[in-house]
C-alpha cells in the first residue's frame, strides 16, 4: 500500500528491514547501542561487525531516547544505518508519545543531512518496547506526512512490517489519516 504526495510518497510493506534496497534503513535500537534480538540482531547479523565498531568509536556514550545517530551500512544494501532510540512504554503517561515522534523526526532530519532519497523504518518500540501497535503506527505516518508537507527529502519513507498483523494496524492508520483513495 502506498499514499503519494507531489513526488513523494509513504509505502507500506511487509518483509525484512534488514534486507531493504534504500538508501537508509533504521534500526530500533537500545540507549547504550549495545545490540540486542528483533531489528537490532538482524541488522547487525546481515550489516556485519564494523557497524558496531563503527558506533562504539563514534558514539561511545550510546543516544538517548528519542534521539538518533547515523553509521555506515556494513554488508548491508543500504548506505547508511540510522540507529533510533524509541521509548519503552510504560502506560502512556511518561512521555513515551513525543519520545517516539522525537525518534521519528531526529531519522528524518539525519536522513534528509545525509542526502536521502529512501528510508525504510521498522515499527520502532512496537517489539521488546512493548508500544501498543496502534498508538505508533499513528505518530509514525503522522510524523511522515506532516515530514513532506516541509521536506523535499527523503522521498520515499518505507515502513518495513514483519508480519501481517502489524501490517493491517498501519495499513488501517494510513487510510484513515488519508482516505482510502
Ligand atoms: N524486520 C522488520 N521488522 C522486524 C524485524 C525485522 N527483521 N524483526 C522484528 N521486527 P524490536 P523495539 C518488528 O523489538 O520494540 C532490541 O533488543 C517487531 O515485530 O526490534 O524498539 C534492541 O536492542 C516489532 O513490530 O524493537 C532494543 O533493546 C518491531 O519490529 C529493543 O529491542 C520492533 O521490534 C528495542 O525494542
Amino acid at each position: 500500500m502506498e499514499r503519494r504526495w507531489g513526488n513523494q510518497r509513504v509505502e507500506l510493506m511487509i518483509g525484512d528491514i534488514s534486507k531493504q534496497n534504500v538508501d537508509i534503513v533504521v534500526n530500533a535500537a537500545n540507549s547504550r547501542l549495545a545490540g540486542g534480538g528483533g531489528v537490532d540482531g538482524a541488522i547487525h547479523a546481515a550489516g556485519g561487525p564494523s557497524i558496531m565498531m563503527e558506533t562504539r568509536r563514534r558514539y561511545p556514550d550510546g543516544c538517548p531516547t528519542g534521539e538518533a545517530v547515523i553509521s555506515s551500512a556494513g554488508e548491508l544494501a543500504a548506505r547508511y544505518v540510522i540507529h533510533a532510540v524509541g521509548p519503552i512504554w510504560q502506560g502512556g503517561s511518561a512521555q513515551e508519545e513525543k519520545e517516539l515522534e522525537s525518534a521519528y523526526t531526529r531519522c528524518l532530519e539525519l536522513a534528509a543531512a545525509h542526502d536521502a532519497t529512501s528510508v525504510a523504518f521498522p515499527a520502532l518500540s512496537c517489539g521488546a518496547y512493548g508500544y501498543p501497535l496502534d498508538l505508533a503506527a499513528e505518530i509514525a505516518l503522522k510524523t511522515s506526512i506532516l515530514w513532506f508537507k516541509y521536506h523535499q527529502q527523503p522521498r520515499l519513507i518505507r515502513f518495513v512490517l514483519f508480519s501481517e498483523g502489524p501490517y493491517s494496524v498501519f495499513a488501517d492508520k494510513l487510510e484513515e489519516l488519508t482516505g482510502n483513495s
